[in-house]
């Protein structure tokens, strides 16, 4: 038998599904979903096996005109993850078609990710008649030569098999990357935090979400088998405290009990989850706070 082994990223706007196909890929849940926009901050790699080829899936933050030091470290995060892969996949959202932003994409791709085999994988196809997939699929392919379009909902499982045996075919011939049950690449302390975010993405309106950050300060294992996990949520303002908080402490009790059920079901223990707020203005022009994301300072400047 011959190996394969390889990097795939999954590029494409915000909110086109790319962590939900990751994780569909993974079959676990390694990247946080919600139904706004910009919620993967980082590089997320998940490992997925197919017969023989190991494929490290690359979720990447999507890609948008950026205008905040963070917008832009997530978009220069989302580039780089595009030019090291192997192969790229482009997710566009069935019902959207080729946006502008997807143009713009389109354009940097020739750019960014020359001489890399590309594939578009048009998802959200449970949102759409069929008649519109096979224009979008003409269209998309006159704009830009993809070596293979696939139709997919990463949500509904659609498609997603035959993309994924594909994928293994294009990978390239060598060893395993990762052992072959590990399914992230990502530290668990990530992962915990991410979760938090997510829980806290769900439940707060507006821009707040996108206005704050969550880490992990301290892991504490615990004789009983449990995990005592303390993370910090950083906020801007002093009324961001009080919306994340809550009318007496209920939101964030929620958001706390929501995060510590997914993370015992994650590692299959017992959490002990303490969540703290505290306001820090200026942590979006802090170096620590993009180490701790995964994301490079310097690439926001
Ligand atoms: N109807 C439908 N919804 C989907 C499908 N795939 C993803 N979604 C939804 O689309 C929304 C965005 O999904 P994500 O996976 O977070 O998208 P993303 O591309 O990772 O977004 P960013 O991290 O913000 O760039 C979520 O509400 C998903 O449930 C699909 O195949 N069909
Ligand atoms: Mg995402």
């Amino acid at each position: 038998m011959t190996k394969r082994a390889g990097f795939v990223a999954l590029i494409g706007e915000p909110n086109a599904g790319k962590s939900t196909l990751l994780n569909r890929m993974v079959g676990a849940k390694v990247s946080i979903v919600t139904h706004k926009v910009q919620t993967t901050r980082a590089r997320i790699r998940g490992v997925a096996m197919a017969c023989d080829s190991q494929i490290v899936f690359v979720d990447t933050p999507g890609l948008f005109r950026p205008r905040r030091r963070l917008d832009r470290a997530m978009v220069a995060a989302a580039w780089s993850g595009a030019a090291d892969a192997d192969v790229v996949v482009l997710l566009i959202e069935a019902h959207r078609g080729l946006t502008e932003g997807v143009q713009a994409i389109l354009d940097g791709l020739a750019e960014r990710a020359e001489g890399r085999r590309v594939a578009l994988a048009i998802n959200k196809i449970d949102r759409v008649k069929a008649e519109v997939l096979l224009a979008l699929t003409e269209k998309m392919n006159a704009a830009f030569p993809f070596e293979k379009t696939f139709l997919i909902s990463a949500e509904k499982g659609h498609g997603v098999d035959d993309l994924k045996a594909w994928l293994a075919g294009a990978m390239p011939e060598g060893p395993w990357l990762y052992p072959e049950d590990q399914i992230a690449d990502l530290p668990m302390r990530m992962i915990a935090a991410e979760m938090t975010r997510e829980k806290l993405t769900l439940r707060l309106h507006q821009e707040l979400p996108y206005q704050l950050t969550v880490e992990t300060e301290a892991w504490e294992e615990r004789k009983d088998g449990s995990a005592k996990i303390d993370q910090i949520v950083y906020v801007m303002r002093d009324g961001h405290k009080g919306i994340v908080l809550g009318n007496k402490g209920e939101t964030i009790k929620a958001v706390s009990t929501a995060a510590r059920e997914e993370l015992e079901a994650f590692l299959g223990r017992r959490v002990h989850l303490f969540l703290q707020v505290k306001v820090r203005p200026g942590w979006l022009e802090e170096a620590e706070r993009y180490s701790e994301m995964g994301l490079d300072f310097k690439d926001g400047a």
